[in-house]
């Protein structure tokens, strides 16, 4: 599967601007396809699989509400936000993430929402697929002794996150690899974020992501989501990096 490696700025133009011309721009490494305009503003990529492609480890029903219902609104939101406060400016998501410290709670909150949930679905595909060896694969290992460890670890943040969060594989501003998590919607590329850098793998763990079918089990959604990670897609994150 290709990775759509363009996305269009948002310019915002307030309220009153007339309907405006999405500038697309191709950036290598660019992974993440943010489709603003000035008429739709940022939107929702359609998800890269069906709703049941993650049975039985992910249910339809989970994924529908969570992509049609929480997802955008997210991404609504984040529309009115950026309408708002973006004020003229040319900014990608990326851009405006990095100086969320500037906006309003609404748009670090659907800013953030929006952009972790359009990661996660890449992040993810149909059950099956192995880590195969590779770039990725020695960079987990070397950074944290063996594949079961960095399992571990990842499996650890997201199960320390109290209440609603993320849970984080992202590179550092060392270029080192890093396990991390974050409250709410924030994320790595936030300035105001505890944890900063790039991420490369985000494990959503807020109840709405696994309540139907897990409930209060959140160790298992989490162990099972190891099933379902595009190593491939995490892979070219990575080398998009350098
Ligand atoms: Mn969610």
């Amino acid at each position: 599967m290709e990775i759509n490696q363009s996305r269009r700025k948002f310019i915002g133009k307030g309220l009153k601007g007339s309907l405006a011309l999405g500038l697309a721009s191709q950036l290598p490494g660019e992974l993440m396809a943010f489709n603003g305009s000035y008429q739709s503003g940022f939107t929702q990529t359609p998800l890269p699989y069906s709703f049941n492609a993650l049975e039985p480890y992910i249910d339809a029903l989970t994924m529908e509400i969570h992509y049609t219902k929480h997802a955008a609104a997210y991404a609504k939101a984040l529309n009115e936000a950026a309408v708002a406060e973006f004020k003229g400016e040319t900014l990608s998501l990326e851009m405006a993430l990095a100086k969320t410290s500037t906006f309003s709670t609404k748009f670090r909150n659907n800013g953030g929402g929006h952009y972790n949930h359009e990661f996660f679905w890449q992040s993810m595909q149909a059950p099956g697929m192995a880590l195969h060896e590779g770039l990725l694969k020695q960079a987990l290992i070397s950074t944290f002794g063996s594949f079961e460890n960095f399992k571990t670890k990842l499996s650890e943040a997201a199960m320390t996150r109290f209440g609603s969060g993320w849970a984080w594989l992202y590179v550092d501003n060392q270029k080192k690899l890093q396990i991390g998590s974050t409250p709410n919607q924030d994320n790595p590329l936030m300035d105001l974020s505890a944890v900063k850098g790039t991420p490369i793998l985000g494990l959503d763990v807020w109840e709405h992501a696994y309540y139907m079918k897990y409930q209060n089990k959140r160790a298992e959604y989490v162990g099972n989501w190891f099933n379902l990670i595009n190593w491939k897609v995490v892979e070219k994150r990575l080398t998009a990096i350098g």
